[in-house]
Protein backbone atom coordinates (compact mmCIF):
# COMPACT_ATOMS: atom_id res chain seq x y z
CA UNK A 1 0.00 0.00 0.00
CA UNK A 2 2.28 2.45 1.05
CA UNK A 3 4.73 1.82 -2.38
CA UNK A 4 1.57 2.34 -4.33
CA UNK A 5 0.80 5.35 -2.70
CA UNK A 6 4.44 6.87 -3.17
CA UNK A 7 4.95 5.04 -6.82
CA UNK A 8 1.74 7.33 -7.92
CA UNK A 9 3.36 10.34 -5.80
CA UNK A 10 5.99 9.96 -7.70
CA UNK A 11 3.64 9.22 -11.31
CA UNK A 12 1.48 12.56 -10.17
CA UNK A 13 5.17 14.61 -10.14
CA UNK A 14 6.66 13.44 -13.37
CA UNK A 15 3.49 13.74 -14.77
CA UNK A 16 3.66 17.78 -13.77
CA UNK A 17 7.48 17.93 -14.33
CA UNK A 18 6.80 17.06 -17.79
CA UNK A 19 4.31 19.11 -18.17
CA UNK A 20 5.87 22.61 -16.33
CA UNK A 21 8.82 21.45 -19.38
CA UNK A 22 6.33 21.89 -22.27
CA UNK A 23 4.47 24.67 -20.78
CA UNK A 24 5.61 26.39 -17.89
CA UNK A 25 4.30 28.18 -15.74
CA UNK A 26 2.35 31.35 -16.34
CA UNK A 27 3.53 33.50 -13.27
CA UNK A 28 7.60 35.29 -13.41
CA UNK A 29 8.44 33.74 -10.32
CA UNK A 30 7.22 29.87 -9.09
CA UNK A 31 5.17 29.94 -5.55
CA UNK A 32 7.65 30.28 -2.74
CA UNK A 33 9.37 26.81 -1.74
CA UNK A 34 11.05 26.33 1.75
CA UNK A 35 13.76 27.60 2.66
CA UNK A 36 15.77 25.19 2.00
CA UNK A 37 15.49 24.56 -1.88
CA UNK A 38 17.56 26.72 -4.14
CA UNK A 39 15.68 30.01 -5.17
CA UNK A 40 13.25 29.13 -7.50
CA UNK A 41 14.15 29.85 -11.43
CA UNK A 42 12.46 33.42 -13.10
CA UNK A 43 10.55 32.57 -16.19
CA UNK A 44 10.87 35.00 -18.40
CA UNK A 45 8.20 36.06 -21.46
CA UNK A 46 9.66 36.05 -25.09
CA UNK A 47 7.90 37.73 -27.63
CA UNK A 48 8.34 36.27 -31.08
CA UNK A 49 6.81 36.67 -34.80
CA UNK A 50 6.40 33.31 -35.59
CA UNK A 51 5.89 33.44 -39.55
CA UNK A 52 9.75 33.31 -40.26
CA UNK A 53 10.88 29.94 -40.62
CA UNK A 54 13.65 28.92 -40.39
CA UNK A 55 13.79 31.23 -37.27
CA UNK A 56 10.92 31.16 -35.82
CA UNK A 57 7.43 29.41 -36.56
CA UNK A 58 4.93 27.18 -35.83
CA UNK A 59 4.82 23.74 -36.36
CA UNK A 60 1.84 21.37 -37.67
CA UNK A 61 1.12 21.28 -33.93
CA UNK A 62 1.20 25.05 -33.34
CA UNK A 63 3.69 24.86 -31.65
CA UNK A 64 6.69 27.69 -31.99
CA UNK A 65 9.92 26.60 -32.82
CA UNK A 66 13.13 27.12 -34.97
CA UNK A 67 16.41 28.24 -34.85
CA UNK A 68 15.66 31.05 -32.67
CA UNK A 69 13.57 28.74 -30.01
CA UNK A 70 16.40 26.19 -30.00
CA UNK A 71 18.96 28.77 -29.50
CA UNK A 72 17.05 30.82 -26.65
CA UNK A 73 16.13 27.80 -25.02
CA UNK A 74 19.97 26.31 -25.11
CA UNK A 75 20.88 30.37 -23.84
CA UNK A 76 18.15 30.54 -20.91
CA UNK A 77 19.36 26.86 -19.35
CA UNK A 78 23.20 28.23 -19.36
CA UNK A 79 22.34 31.47 -18.06
CA UNK A 80 20.70 29.69 -15.40
CA UNK A 81 16.56 31.25 -16.17
CA UNK A 82 13.21 30.01 -18.05
CA UNK A 83 11.43 31.23 -20.86
CA UNK A 84 7.92 30.85 -22.54
CA UNK A 85 7.68 32.09 -26.06
CA UNK A 86 3.97 33.80 -27.16
CA UNK A 87 3.26 34.87 -30.43
CA UNK A 88 3.13 38.33 -30.93
CA UNK A 89 2.66 40.46 -33.76
CA UNK A 90 6.09 42.21 -35.83
CA UNK A 91 3.90 45.38 -35.84
CA UNK A 92 3.45 45.73 -31.82
CA UNK A 93 6.72 43.48 -30.95
CA UNK A 94 8.80 46.13 -29.95
CA UNK A 95 5.84 48.17 -28.13
CA UNK A 96 5.13 44.93 -26.14
CA UNK A 97 8.63 45.15 -25.05
CA UNK A 98 8.43 48.71 -23.63
CA UNK A 99 4.59 48.26 -22.13
CA UNK A 100 6.23 45.42 -19.87
CA UNK A 101 3.88 43.03 -21.75
CA UNK A 102 7.29 40.58 -22.64
CA UNK A 103 10.29 40.54 -21.04
CA UNK A 104 12.66 39.81 -24.00
CA UNK A 105 11.96 39.48 -28.12
CA UNK A 106 13.96 37.27 -30.28
CA UNK A 107 12.75 37.26 -33.67
CA UNK A 108 15.39 37.86 -36.02
CA UNK A 109 15.81 41.34 -34.90
CA UNK A 110 18.83 43.52 -36.92
CA UNK A 111 20.09 45.54 -34.14
CA UNK A 112 20.15 49.05 -35.48
CA UNK A 113 21.46 52.15 -34.17
CA UNK A 114 17.53 53.86 -34.22
CA UNK A 115 16.67 50.37 -32.36
CA UNK A 116 18.67 50.44 -29.49
CA UNK A 117 17.69 54.06 -28.70
CA UNK A 118 14.24 52.40 -27.29
CA UNK A 119 15.77 48.79 -26.44
CA UNK A 120 18.93 47.06 -25.53
CA UNK A 121 20.33 44.21 -27.54
CA UNK A 122 22.36 41.17 -26.47
CA UNK A 123 26.18 40.34 -28.39
CA UNK A 124 24.56 39.25 -31.85
CA UNK A 125 23.81 35.67 -32.29
CA UNK A 126 22.82 36.10 -36.49
CA UNK A 127 24.31 37.90 -39.51
CA UNK A 128 22.09 38.27 -42.09
CA UNK A 129 21.97 40.82 -45.16
CA UNK A 130 18.93 41.69 -47.78
CA UNK A 131 17.78 39.57 -50.57
CA UNK A 132 16.14 40.16 -53.47
CA UNK A 133 13.08 37.21 -54.31
CA UNK A 134 12.07 37.98 -58.47
CA UNK A 135 10.04 35.33 -60.44
CA UNK A 136 12.56 33.42 -62.28
CA UNK A 137 12.77 35.11 -65.67
CA UNK A 138 12.50 38.79 -64.09
CA UNK A 139 15.23 40.68 -65.37
CA UNK A 140 16.12 42.51 -62.31
CA UNK A 141 19.93 42.28 -61.53
CA UNK A 142 21.03 44.56 -58.85
CA UNK A 143 18.84 46.48 -56.09
CA UNK A 144 19.06 49.83 -58.32
CA UNK A 145 16.86 47.90 -60.70
CA UNK A 146 14.02 47.94 -58.55
CA UNK A 147 13.79 52.00 -58.21
CA UNK A 148 10.46 51.89 -60.48
CA UNK A 149 9.30 48.85 -59.48
CA UNK A 150 6.25 47.19 -57.21
CA UNK A 151 8.21 45.96 -54.48
CA UNK A 152 6.86 44.25 -51.72
CA UNK A 153 8.40 44.23 -48.10
CA UNK A 154 7.06 43.57 -44.49
CA UNK A 155 6.42 46.52 -42.49
CA UNK A 156 8.95 48.16 -40.01
CA UNK A 157 11.96 45.88 -41.26
CA UNK A 158 15.12 46.90 -42.72
CA UNK A 159 14.37 45.60 -46.20
CA UNK A 160 11.27 48.26 -45.65
CA UNK A 161 13.84 50.30 -44.49
CA UNK A 162 16.34 50.31 -47.78
CA UNK A 163 13.39 50.06 -50.36
CA UNK A 164 11.58 53.16 -48.78
CA UNK A 165 15.53 54.50 -48.94
CA UNK A 166 15.61 54.17 -52.70
CA UNK A 167 12.06 54.94 -54.02
CA UNK A 168 11.97 57.86 -51.50
CA UNK A 169 9.12 57.71 -48.59
CA UNK A 170 6.21 59.22 -50.97
CA UNK A 171 6.69 55.88 -53.24
CA UNK A 172 3.53 54.64 -53.99
CA UNK A 173 5.02 51.48 -55.55
CA UNK A 174 6.38 49.88 -52.36
CA UNK A 175 3.19 47.18 -50.94
CA UNK A 176 3.69 46.94 -47.00
CA UNK A 177 2.64 43.47 -45.15
CA UNK A 178 2.30 42.18 -42.10
CA UNK A 179 4.79 39.11 -42.70
CA UNK A 180 7.33 38.05 -45.17
CA UNK A 181 5.61 34.93 -46.13
CA UNK A 182 2.76 37.27 -47.40
CA UNK A 183 4.62 39.56 -49.44
CA UNK A 184 6.31 36.34 -50.85
CA UNK A 185 2.76 35.00 -51.65
CA UNK A 186 1.90 38.32 -53.43
CA UNK A 187 5.07 37.87 -55.53
CA UNK A 188 3.78 34.23 -56.67
CA UNK A 189 0.18 36.19 -57.48
CA UNK A 190 2.15 38.99 -59.27
CA UNK A 191 0.44 41.87 -57.11
CA UNK A 192 4.32 42.79 -56.65
CA UNK A 193 7.54 42.58 -59.43
CA UNK A 194 10.00 41.65 -56.05
CA UNK A 195 10.18 41.01 -52.96
CA UNK A 196 13.47 42.74 -50.18
CA UNK A 197 13.52 40.66 -47.09
CA UNK A 198 16.53 38.81 -44.41
CA UNK A 199 18.42 36.10 -46.55
CA UNK A 200 17.53 33.05 -44.42
CA UNK A 201 13.66 33.81 -44.93
CA UNK A 202 13.87 34.35 -48.41
CA UNK A 203 16.35 31.32 -49.13
CA UNK A 204 14.20 28.80 -46.84
CA UNK A 205 11.15 30.13 -49.17
CA UNK A 206 12.26 29.89 -52.39
CA UNK A 207 13.35 26.16 -51.85
CA UNK A 208 10.23 25.26 -50.27
CA UNK A 209 8.10 26.64 -52.72
CA UNK A 210 9.16 25.64 -55.98
CA UNK A 211 6.06 25.99 -57.97
CA UNK A 212 6.39 30.06 -57.00
CA UNK A 213 9.24 30.03 -59.65
CA UNK A 214 11.18 32.36 -57.91
CA UNK A 215 14.87 32.95 -58.14
CA UNK A 216 17.11 35.09 -55.58
CA UNK A 217 19.13 38.20 -56.84
CA UNK A 218 22.37 39.31 -54.20
CA UNK A 219 23.42 42.31 -54.23
CA UNK A 220 26.17 42.55 -51.65
CA UNK A 221 27.79 46.00 -52.29
CA UNK A 222 23.87 47.76 -51.62
CA UNK A 223 22.85 45.74 -48.66
CA UNK A 224 24.93 46.80 -45.71
CA UNK A 225 25.10 43.55 -43.39
CA UNK A 226 22.95 43.05 -40.27
CA UNK A 227 23.25 40.94 -36.88
CA UNK A 228 20.17 39.67 -35.33
CA UNK A 229 20.03 40.53 -31.64
CA UNK A 230 18.01 39.81 -28.62
CA UNK A 231 16.25 42.67 -26.88
CA UNK A 232 15.47 43.37 -23.48
CA UNK A 233 14.09 46.41 -22.24
CA UNK A 234 16.01 49.47 -22.22
CA UNK A 235 17.93 49.10 -18.95
CA UNK A 236 17.24 45.58 -18.07
CA UNK A 237 20.79 45.05 -17.68
CA UNK A 238 20.30 42.03 -15.33
CA UNK A 239 18.67 40.02 -18.10
CA UNK A 240 20.78 41.05 -20.41
CA UNK A 241 23.60 39.52 -18.51
CA UNK A 242 22.23 36.59 -18.14
CA UNK A 243 21.17 36.10 -21.88
CA UNK A 244 24.90 37.58 -23.09
CA UNK A 245 26.12 35.24 -20.57
CA UNK A 246 24.23 32.38 -21.86
CA UNK A 247 25.00 33.58 -25.58
CA UNK A 248 28.83 33.13 -25.07
CA UNK A 249 28.29 29.75 -23.33
CA UNK A 250 26.65 28.12 -26.20
CA UNK A 251 29.16 29.72 -28.73
CA UNK A 252 31.74 28.36 -26.72
CA UNK A 253 30.82 24.91 -26.13
CA UNK A 254 29.26 23.93 -29.79
CA UNK A 255 25.78 24.08 -28.84
CA UNK A 256 25.46 26.64 -31.10
CA UNK A 257 27.12 25.21 -34.19
CA UNK A 258 24.92 21.97 -33.65
CA UNK A 259 21.71 23.98 -33.36
CA UNK A 260 23.08 26.11 -36.77
CA UNK A 261 23.56 22.56 -38.10
CA UNK A 262 20.11 21.00 -37.30
CA UNK A 263 18.65 24.27 -38.45
CA UNK A 264 20.50 25.13 -42.25
CA UNK A 265 22.39 21.25 -42.63
CA UNK A 266 25.75 23.03 -42.81
CA UNK A 267 28.29 24.38 -40.28
CA UNK A 268 28.02 27.99 -39.23
CA UNK A 269 30.27 30.51 -41.10
CA UNK A 270 33.13 31.32 -38.64
CA UNK A 271 32.11 34.34 -38.17
CA UNK A 272 28.41 34.00 -36.84
CA UNK A 273 29.68 32.23 -33.67
CA UNK A 274 32.29 34.35 -32.45
CA UNK A 275 33.41 32.88 -28.68
N1 LIG B 1 15.77 41.41 -39.60
C1 LIG B 1 14.76 42.26 -40.10
C2 LIG B 1 14.49 43.41 -39.19
O1 LIG B 1 14.88 43.36 -38.08
C3 LIG B 1 13.46 41.53 -40.38
C4 LIG B 1 12.80 40.96 -39.21
C5 LIG B 1 11.45 40.41 -39.50
C6 LIG B 1 11.02 39.43 -38.47
N2 LIG B 1 9.74 38.82 -38.74
O2 LIG B 1 13.89 44.36 -39.56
Amino acid sequence: RHFLKLASTLAVGLVLAACSKQEPAAPVEAASAPASEPAPVKVYTVGTDAAYAPFEYQNEKGEIVGFSVDLLNAVAEKGGFQVKFINTPWEGIFNALTQGDRDLLISSITITDERKQTMDFSDPYFDAIQLIAVKADSKVAKFEDLKKLKVGVQTGTTGDEVVTKLQGKTSTLIKRFESTPLALKELEAGGVDAVVADNGVVIHYVANNPDAKFKTVADTKSFAPEQYGIAVKKGNAELLALINKGLAAVKADGTYAAIYKKTFGTEPPAAAAPA
